[in-house]
Protein backbone atom coordinates (compact mmCIF):
# COMPACT_ATOMS: atom_id res chain seq x y z
CA UNK A 1 0.00 0.00 0.00
CA UNK A 2 1.41 3.48 -1.16
CA UNK A 3 1.56 5.65 1.67
CA UNK A 4 -0.44 8.80 1.58
CA UNK A 5 0.84 11.72 3.82
CA UNK A 6 -2.03 13.91 3.31
CA UNK A 7 -4.23 10.90 4.56
CA UNK A 8 -3.05 11.06 7.77
CA UNK A 9 -3.40 14.73 8.17
CA UNK A 10 -6.56 14.45 7.04
CA UNK A 11 -7.56 11.74 9.50
CA UNK A 12 -5.53 13.53 12.78
CA UNK A 13 -7.88 17.12 11.98
CA UNK A 14 -10.85 15.05 11.00
CA UNK A 15 -11.31 13.09 13.90
CA UNK A 16 -9.62 16.07 16.53
CA UNK A 17 -12.09 18.62 15.47
CA UNK A 18 -14.98 15.79 15.50
CA UNK A 19 -13.95 15.36 19.26
CA UNK A 20 -13.80 19.10 19.48
CA UNK A 21 -17.29 19.45 18.20
CA UNK A 22 -18.63 16.92 20.09
CA UNK A 23 -17.26 18.55 23.52
CA UNK A 24 -18.81 22.10 22.69
CA UNK A 25 -21.69 21.19 25.11
CA UNK A 26 -20.71 19.30 28.15
CA UNK A 27 -22.32 17.74 31.60
CA UNK A 28 -19.05 18.18 32.85
CA UNK A 29 -15.48 20.24 32.20
CA UNK A 30 -12.77 19.03 34.67
CA UNK A 31 -9.45 21.70 34.64
CA UNK A 32 -6.75 19.78 35.66
CA UNK A 33 -5.76 16.07 35.01
CA UNK A 34 -3.99 15.37 38.00
CA UNK A 35 -5.78 12.28 40.47
CA UNK A 36 -8.67 13.71 41.24
CA UNK A 37 -9.65 14.81 38.25
CA UNK A 38 -8.73 12.09 36.64
CA UNK A 39 -10.56 9.76 39.17
CA UNK A 40 -13.45 12.21 39.03
CA UNK A 41 -13.48 12.11 35.16
CA UNK A 42 -13.65 8.24 35.35
CA UNK A 43 -16.36 8.24 37.64
CA UNK A 44 -18.35 10.75 35.86
CA UNK A 45 -17.99 8.58 32.25
CA UNK A 46 -18.76 5.86 33.87
CA UNK A 47 -22.35 6.95 34.99
CA UNK A 48 -22.66 8.19 31.47
CA UNK A 49 -22.06 11.60 31.36
CA UNK A 50 -20.26 13.56 28.81
CA UNK A 51 -17.36 14.63 30.21
CA UNK A 52 -14.02 16.29 29.06
CA UNK A 53 -10.89 16.52 30.83
CA UNK A 54 -8.47 20.05 29.95
CA UNK A 55 -4.89 19.52 30.97
CA UNK A 56 -1.97 21.96 30.52
CA UNK A 57 1.17 20.11 30.03
CA UNK A 58 1.40 17.46 27.57
CA UNK A 59 1.11 14.80 29.87
CA UNK A 60 -1.73 14.22 31.95
CA UNK A 61 -1.27 12.67 35.94
CA UNK A 62 -0.53 16.05 37.42
CA UNK A 63 1.20 15.36 40.45
CA UNK A 64 0.73 11.47 40.76
CA UNK A 65 3.43 10.63 38.59
CA UNK A 66 6.54 11.50 40.55
CA UNK A 67 5.52 9.94 43.75
CA UNK A 68 7.00 11.31 46.66
CA UNK A 69 10.41 13.79 45.46
CA UNK A 70 10.27 11.80 42.17
CA UNK A 71 10.63 8.56 43.86
CA UNK A 72 7.86 7.06 41.89
CA UNK A 73 5.91 4.98 44.43
CA UNK A 74 2.50 6.88 45.90
CA UNK A 75 0.92 5.04 49.48
CA UNK A 76 -2.70 5.14 50.03
CA UNK A 77 -4.57 4.36 53.15
CA UNK A 78 -7.40 1.67 53.71
CA UNK A 79 -10.29 3.71 53.04
CA UNK A 80 -9.16 4.38 49.58
CA UNK A 81 -7.43 1.64 47.98
CA UNK A 82 -10.46 0.18 46.91
CA UNK A 83 -10.46 2.65 43.94
CA UNK A 84 -7.18 1.65 42.22
CA UNK A 85 -8.27 -2.03 43.09
CA UNK A 86 -11.38 -1.33 41.75
CA UNK A 87 -9.36 -0.45 38.20
CA UNK A 88 -7.16 -3.32 38.22
CA UNK A 89 -4.12 -2.41 40.44
CA UNK A 90 -2.75 -4.70 42.79
CA UNK A 91 -1.53 -2.57 46.05
CA UNK A 92 1.33 -4.04 48.84
CA UNK A 93 0.81 -3.52 52.22
CA UNK A 94 3.67 -2.28 53.32
CA UNK A 95 2.79 -1.95 57.51
CA UNK A 96 -0.67 -2.28 58.66
CA UNK A 97 -2.88 0.57 57.06
CA UNK A 98 -0.02 1.46 54.09
CA UNK A 99 -0.24 0.54 50.63
CA UNK A 100 1.87 1.40 48.45
CA UNK A 101 1.57 0.94 44.40
CA UNK A 102 3.77 1.99 41.21
CA UNK A 103 2.99 5.66 40.90
CA UNK A 104 3.28 5.26 36.98
CA UNK A 105 1.09 2.62 37.67
CA UNK A 106 -1.80 3.68 39.12
CA UNK A 107 -1.48 7.11 36.93
CA UNK A 108 -1.45 5.45 33.48
CA UNK A 109 -4.16 2.76 34.53
CA UNK A 110 -6.33 5.43 35.77
CA UNK A 111 -6.22 7.85 32.93
CA UNK A 112 -6.93 4.62 30.93
CA UNK A 113 -10.27 3.98 32.66
CA UNK A 114 -11.29 7.54 32.32
CA UNK A 115 -10.55 7.14 28.43
CA UNK A 116 -12.35 3.68 27.86
CA UNK A 117 -15.36 5.26 29.80
CA UNK A 118 -15.77 7.64 27.39
CA UNK A 119 -13.85 10.44 28.78
CA UNK A 120 -12.28 12.88 26.36
CA UNK A 121 -8.98 14.43 27.29
CA UNK A 122 -7.88 17.58 25.65
CA UNK A 123 -4.02 17.95 26.70
CA UNK A 124 -1.82 20.60 25.92
CA UNK A 125 -5.01 22.64 26.57
CA UNK A 126 -4.74 25.56 29.17
CA UNK A 127 -7.92 27.08 30.55
CA UNK A 128 -7.37 30.67 30.77
CA UNK A 129 -10.97 32.13 31.87
CA UNK A 130 -14.86 30.74 32.62
CA UNK A 131 -17.94 31.76 31.04
CA UNK A 132 -20.25 33.51 33.67
CA UNK A 133 -24.11 33.97 33.16
CA UNK A 134 -26.49 35.79 35.40
CA UNK A 135 -30.16 33.70 35.99
CA UNK A 136 -32.90 35.75 38.78
CA UNK A 137 -29.71 37.79 40.06
CA UNK A 138 -27.44 34.89 40.41
CA UNK A 139 -23.98 34.84 38.71
CA UNK A 140 -23.52 30.91 37.86
CA UNK A 141 -20.00 29.63 35.90
CA UNK A 142 -21.38 27.91 32.79
CA UNK A 143 -18.55 27.37 30.57
CA UNK A 144 -14.15 27.17 30.41
CA UNK A 145 -12.13 29.73 27.97
CA UNK A 146 -9.92 27.73 26.64
CA UNK A 147 -6.60 28.18 24.87
CA UNK A 148 -3.62 25.84 23.33
CA UNK A 149 -0.75 25.76 25.79
CA UNK A 150 1.70 26.34 23.55
CA UNK A 151 0.42 29.83 22.54
CA UNK A 152 0.23 30.37 26.37
CA UNK A 153 4.09 29.30 26.94
CA UNK A 154 5.26 31.89 24.01
CA UNK A 155 2.79 34.60 25.08
CA UNK A 156 1.27 34.69 21.76
CA UNK A 157 -1.46 37.31 21.25
CA UNK A 158 -4.36 34.82 20.33
CA UNK A 159 -7.78 34.79 21.23
CA UNK A 160 -9.16 31.68 22.66
CA UNK A 161 -11.89 29.44 21.80
CA UNK A 162 -15.21 28.55 24.26
CA UNK A 163 -17.09 25.28 25.28
CA UNK A 164 -20.32 25.33 27.73
CA UNK A 165 -20.74 22.99 30.41
CA UNK A 166 -23.41 22.73 33.15
CA UNK A 167 -20.91 21.89 35.73
CA UNK A 168 -17.12 22.46 35.89
CA UNK A 169 -14.79 20.85 38.13
CA UNK A 170 -11.72 22.85 39.72
CA UNK A 171 -9.11 20.53 39.80
CA UNK A 172 -5.95 22.75 39.20
CA UNK A 173 -4.30 21.23 42.15
CA UNK A 174 -2.30 23.65 44.82
CA UNK A 175 -2.42 26.63 42.76
CA UNK A 176 -6.46 27.14 42.39
CA UNK A 177 -6.15 28.69 39.03
CA UNK A 178 -9.60 28.61 37.79
CA UNK A 179 -10.71 30.00 41.02
CA UNK A 180 -7.93 32.58 41.59
CA UNK A 181 -9.20 34.10 37.59
CA UNK A 182 -13.04 33.92 38.36
CA UNK A 183 -12.45 35.97 41.66
CA UNK A 184 -9.57 38.23 40.04
CA UNK A 185 -12.15 38.86 37.03
CA UNK A 186 -15.48 38.77 38.76
CA UNK A 187 -17.24 40.98 41.76
CA UNK A 188 -18.23 38.16 43.43
CA UNK A 189 -18.06 35.94 46.36
CA UNK A 190 -17.01 32.13 46.85
CA UNK A 191 -18.98 29.91 49.06
CA UNK A 192 -15.89 29.89 51.60
CA UNK A 193 -15.96 31.22 54.99
CA UNK A 194 -14.31 34.50 53.99
CA UNK A 195 -15.84 34.51 50.33
CA UNK A 196 -12.04 34.31 49.24
CA UNK A 197 -9.69 31.47 48.87
CA UNK A 198 -8.58 30.51 52.57
CA UNK A 199 -5.20 29.16 51.22
CA UNK A 200 -3.12 26.07 51.69
CA UNK A 201 -2.01 25.37 55.33
CA UNK A 202 1.83 23.91 55.95
CA UNK A 203 1.93 20.12 56.47
CA UNK A 204 -0.66 17.96 58.72
CA UNK A 205 -1.20 14.68 56.34
CA UNK A 206 -3.86 13.31 58.95
CA UNK A 207 -5.96 16.40 59.13
CA UNK A 208 -5.64 17.14 55.37
CA UNK A 209 -6.80 13.87 54.52
CA UNK A 210 -9.91 14.01 56.02
CA UNK A 211 -10.27 17.87 54.95
CA UNK A 212 -9.48 17.00 51.41
CA UNK A 213 -12.88 14.85 50.85
CA UNK A 214 -14.88 17.48 53.30
CA UNK A 215 -13.74 20.10 51.23
CA UNK A 216 -14.32 18.99 48.50
CA UNK A 217 -17.66 20.59 47.19
CA UNK A 218 -19.73 23.39 45.54
CA UNK A 219 -17.66 26.44 45.87
CA UNK A 220 -19.71 28.69 43.69
CA UNK A 221 -22.55 28.25 41.55
CA UNK A 222 -21.68 25.90 39.10
CA UNK A 223 -17.99 25.13 40.30
CA UNK A 224 -17.21 21.91 42.05
CA UNK A 225 -14.04 21.89 43.86
CA UNK A 226 -11.75 18.45 44.53
CA UNK A 227 -8.25 17.47 45.35
CA UNK A 228 -5.53 19.68 46.51
CA UNK A 229 -7.28 22.93 45.20
CA UNK A 230 -10.53 21.87 48.07
CA UNK A 231 -8.10 21.97 50.34
CA UNK A 232 -6.52 25.48 48.85
CA UNK A 233 -9.94 26.87 48.62
CA UNK A 234 -10.93 25.83 52.38
CA UNK A 235 -8.46 26.48 54.25
CA UNK A 236 -7.05 22.95 55.21
CA UNK A 237 -3.64 21.39 55.16
CA UNK A 238 -1.02 19.64 52.93
CA UNK A 239 -0.38 15.95 52.85
CA UNK A 240 2.61 15.08 51.02
CA UNK A 241 2.94 12.24 49.14
CA UNK A 242 0.15 10.16 50.16
CA UNK A 243 -3.33 9.77 47.52
CA UNK A 244 -6.28 8.63 49.20
CA UNK A 245 -7.70 11.58 49.75
CA UNK A 246 -7.14 12.76 46.31
CA UNK A 247 -8.66 9.58 45.21
CA UNK A 248 -11.60 9.80 47.86
CA UNK A 249 -12.17 13.74 46.37
CA UNK A 250 -12.63 12.60 42.92
CA UNK A 251 -15.00 9.96 43.84
CA UNK A 252 -17.20 12.43 46.01
CA UNK A 253 -17.29 15.11 43.55
CA UNK A 254 -18.34 13.08 40.95
CA UNK A 255 -21.11 11.01 42.52
CA UNK A 256 -22.50 14.66 44.18
CA UNK A 257 -22.38 15.89 40.39
CA UNK A 258 -24.06 12.70 39.03
CA UNK A 259 -26.91 13.32 41.87
CA UNK A 260 -27.40 16.75 40.49
CA UNK A 261 -27.38 16.06 37.10
CA UNK A 262 -29.82 13.37 37.47
CA UNK A 263 -31.89 15.23 39.75
C1 LIG B 1 -5.40 23.39 32.43
C2 LIG B 1 -4.32 23.18 34.45
C3 LIG B 1 -4.51 24.54 34.74
C4 LIG B 1 -5.19 25.33 33.76
C5 LIG B 1 -3.43 23.67 36.38
O1 LIG B 1 -1.74 19.15 41.11
P1 LIG B 1 -2.52 18.00 40.58
O2 LIG B 1 -1.89 16.67 40.66
O3 LIG B 1 -3.96 18.03 41.30
P2 LIG B 1 -4.73 17.10 42.35
O4 LIG B 1 -5.37 18.03 43.29
O5 LIG B 1 -5.58 16.13 41.65
O6 LIG B 1 -3.60 16.27 43.10
C6 LIG B 1 -2.72 16.89 43.96
C7 LIG B 1 -1.47 16.03 44.13
O7 LIG B 1 -0.85 15.79 42.91
C8 LIG B 1 -0.55 16.81 45.03
O8 LIG B 1 0.04 17.76 44.54
C9 LIG B 1 -0.45 16.49 46.42
C10 LIG B 1 -1.15 15.32 47.02
N1 LIG B 1 0.29 17.27 47.17
C11 LIG B 1 0.44 17.22 48.57
C12 LIG B 1 1.51 18.18 49.05
O9 LIG B 1 1.63 18.30 50.28
O10 LIG B 1 2.23 18.77 48.22
O11 LIG B 1 -2.90 18.26 39.08
C13 LIG B 1 -3.44 19.49 38.66
C14 LIG B 1 -3.34 19.55 37.15
C15 LIG B 1 -1.88 19.66 36.66
O12 LIG B 1 -1.62 18.63 35.75
C16 LIG B 1 -1.81 21.03 36.00
O13 LIG B 1 -0.99 21.06 34.85
C17 LIG B 1 -3.28 21.27 35.63
O14 LIG B 1 -4.00 20.72 36.71
N2 LIG B 1 -3.65 22.68 35.51
N3 LIG B 1 -4.75 22.61 33.33
N4 LIG B 1 -5.62 24.72 32.62
N5 LIG B 1 -5.41 26.63 33.94
N6 LIG B 1 -3.95 24.82 35.94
Amino acid sequence: MALDERIVTEAIITKYFEKFKECLDLDVAIVGAGPSGMTAAYKLAENGHKVAIFERKLSIGGGMWGGGMTFNYIVVQEESRRILEEVGLTLEEFKPGYYTVDAVAATTTLASKACLAGAKVFNCMSVEDVVVREENGQKRVCGLVINSSPVEIAGLHVDPLVIHSKFVIEATGHDTELLQTLLRKNDLKLLTPSGKIEGEKSMWAEVAETNTVKNTREVFPGVYVCGMAANASFGSYRMGPIFGGMLLSGEKVAKEIDARLKG
